[in-house]
């Protein structure tokens, strides 16, 4: 059991890091970007996966400083990855609905990025479709302004939220994410196969890029590059890991 005081004091005690899990081009087999990944590193008890609390912290809202901390160290370390001559790549933020649906978000974003000094793009951001849906509205003003200064818009999940295909058609997003769902045992599954083929259509007639999670095995990558996915991500290449680490996929 997580306490919200926990929690609290997790943020204060800089125990929140961020990992970072290569997201690689499946024709050029290169690292294109990376999908940025919190972790709680709570004393005596290790690492703590966002599933235990990151739903504690929407509920209670702790999720505005936390997601602001997120976007802020994000952007700090792809800044520094890029002054010190790696070659630039994009790095994608995973963002709560609450967090997206706040009025001032995108003014956040401008000023982390100035604060930051970090090329809007080079930063990326993942929604849900069930956040998309919330007020469709807003969410079509704030994407038109996102990618207007350059900052990218993945649908995360996609093909899990409630929602229709309606959004898709007035929003302007740069891609979309395949739910890792219809990637693991994609070899022995039809209906899985089925489903994640006509994703990649889908994004391909509406002229959005396509990434696929959780590839873990050569047989599912084979399968995503016949299929022309245009990028992929998972175990096979590589977990998420330490910035430390991470500089060996900038290389
Ligand atoms: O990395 P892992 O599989 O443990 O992530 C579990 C879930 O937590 C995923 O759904 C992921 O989108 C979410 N998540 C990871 N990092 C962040 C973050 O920085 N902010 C938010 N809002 N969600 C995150
Ligand atoms: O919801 P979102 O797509 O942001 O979640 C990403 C989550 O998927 C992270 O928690 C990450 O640790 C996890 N993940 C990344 N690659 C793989 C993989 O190949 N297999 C499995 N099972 N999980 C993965
Ligand atoms: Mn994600
Ligand atoms: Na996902």
């Amino acid at each position: 059991l997580i306490l919200i005081n926990e929690l609290r004091q997790a943020l204060e005690n800089n125990e929140l890091i961020m990992f970072y899990q290569p997201i690689i081009d499946t024709v050029k087999g290169q690292v294109v970007g990376m999908e940025a990944l919190l972790r709680w590193n709570k004393p005596e008890q290790g690492f703590i996966s966002p599933d235990k609390f990151i739903p504690l912290a929407e509920e209670t809202g702790l999720i505005i400083p936390i997601g602001e901390w997120v976007l802020k160290s994000v952007c700090i370390q792809n800044k520094r990855w890029i002054d010190r001559g790696y070659n630039a790549k994009r790095v994608f933020v995973n963002i709560s609905a609450r967090q997206f649906q706040q009025k001032d978000f995108f003014e956040k974003i401008i000023t982390i990025l100035n604060e930051t000094g970090l090329d809007p793009n080079y930063l990326g951001l993942e929604i849900t479709e069930t956040t998309v849906v919330q007020d469709i509205k807003y969410t079509i003003e704030i994407l038109n302004k996102l990618k207007d200064i350059g900052v990218s818009i993945s649908i995360d999940d996609f093909g899990t939220g409630y929602s229709s295909f309606n959004y898709l058609k007035d929003m302007k997003v740069d891609g979309l994410k395949i739910d890792r769902s219809f990637i693991g045992e994609t070899n022995n599954n039809c209906r899985k196969r089925a489903i994640a083929k006509t994703i990649i259509l889908l994004a391909h007639q509406l002229n959005l890029t396509v990434t696929a999670e959780g590839v873990e095995t050569k047989e599912q990558l084979e399968f995503l590059k016949e299929n022309d996915c245009d990028y992929v991500q998972g175990y096979y290449y590589s977990k998420p890991i330490s910035a430390d680490e991470f500089e060996k996929f900038l290389d």
